[in-house]
């Protein structure tokens, strides 16, 4: 079986009980592992995650589960962690330490015959789409395309690596806290086929020849499963800190499902 999963935001300081959101996490994790021959970590795991050059101890918070990765992985379980817009600073530290396999891109891969296209999902969405906008959200969006270019900037990203973890963290933490606190006040919500962003992506690749049988994506906090074609479907998977959804295939079928103790 090949799991997916996304959007945890473990550490988030706008969830209550930060180890019994963990420890959820972990069993899911623990009851995947039992028949998994890989997991697919598809974004912002964590709600926010630098590798300094210094010695971090709110990396402790996380032992539990990165020693739960490490687990699964030394089974000859490959788990490959996406980055997302939360945790897009790490440099070799949680691959060291857990054997997970980073992707910095959306991949295509192929799985019993299938082509999947995967990527965590912000920053996807077609230029003519965006075009067609208000002004006022086209400027949001260009907002967020420049935050996103600073924060995946390699000279941007060498000297944030070099603040006090302490300092730094804290002002991750809390950038990263108001967008959960947002989410909480107006929840995400489906903007219908024609409308939402990662739709119309899978829609305009496929239209360019890129076929691929499944689209997954994370990022949205919203649940989809919809057929794009009679050849093609996209995925969105919900999210681990509120719902506990994840997609599972095998060789029949592709689905989604809610995580029970
Ligand atoms: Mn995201």
């Amino acid at each position: 079986m090949i799991y997916f999963l996304s959007d945890a935001h473990l550490g988030s300081r706008a969830i209550d009980t930060p180890q019994v959101h963990q420890q959820r996490l972990i069993d899911m994790l623990c009851s995947m592992a039992k028949d998994a021959t890989a997991i697919y970590l598809l974004g912002d795991i964590f709600d926010f995650w630098c590798e300094y050059f210094w010695y971090d101890s709110s990396k402790e918070q996380y032992s539990p589960f990165l020693q739960t990765l490490k687990k699964i992985t030394s089974k000859g379980i490959a788990i490959h962690f996406f980055i997302g817009n939360h945790d897009i600073w790490t440099f070799g530290w949680l691959e060291k330490i857990t054997g997970v396999v980073v992707h910095r891109k959306p991949e295509s891969i192929e799985i019993h015959g299938k082509r999947i296209f995967l990527a965590h999902g912000d920053g996807l969405m077609p230029s003519d789409y965006v075009r067609q906008l208000p002004k006022k959200i086209q400027k949001k969006i260009q907002q967020f395309i420049f935050l996103r270019k600073v924060f995946h900037n390699p000279i941007l990203q060498f000297l944030f690596r070099l603040l006090p973890p302490a300092w730094a963290n804290n002002f991750g933490y809390e950038w990263a806290k108001n967008s959960r606190l947002k989410e909480l006040s107006h929840p995400c919500s489906y903007k219908g086929e024609d409308k939402e962003e990662l739709v119309l992506f899978a829609k305009e690749q496929e239209q360019l020849g890129n076929h691929h049988d499944f689209y997954i994506f994370g990022h949205r906090h919203i649940e989809l499963d919809l057929m794009l074609s009679r050849e093609s479907r996209i995925m969105i998977l919900g999210d681990c800190w509120q719902q506990f959804t994840y997609a599972q295939m095998d060789n029949y079928e592709l689905r989604i499902k809610n995580f029970e103790l």
